[in-house]
């Protein structure tokens, strides 16, 4: 996650059970927030400060933010592709995550 206010990449393909690490780069915190509406039937909620829900990531931030450093990681039980943006920037800042 970087100062551009971009996911890079935006897309990745893993396998069931991998993790995905989120890091941000530059000086701008950012939050992993997954579109709740989108996920795949069954699949476990994701998002940077754990919370269980789509509307409580957004009304807790700015807790849940990653800052410069910091790490955000989540490991993907369910196959399925999974949409998510950054809560300051959704306007331009979203990927998704592939699992096959
Ligand atoms: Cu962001």
């Amino acid at each position: 996650m970087n100062d551009e206010l971009k996911f890079e990449p935006e897309s990745v393909t893993i396998s069931v059970g991998d993790t995905v690490e989120w890091v941000t780069t530059g000086a701008v915190a950012h939050s992993v927030t997954a579109y709740e509406d989108e996920l795949p039937d069954g699949a476990a909620y994701f998002a940077s400060g754990d919370f269980e829900s789509e509307p409580a990531a957004r009304q807790a931030y700015p807790e849940g933010s990653v800052g410069r450093d910091e790490v955000y990681s989540h490991t993907f039980e369910t196959a399925g592709e999974f949409p998510y943006f950054c809560i300051p920037h959704e306007s331009g800042m979203v990927g998704e995550v592939i699992v096959e």
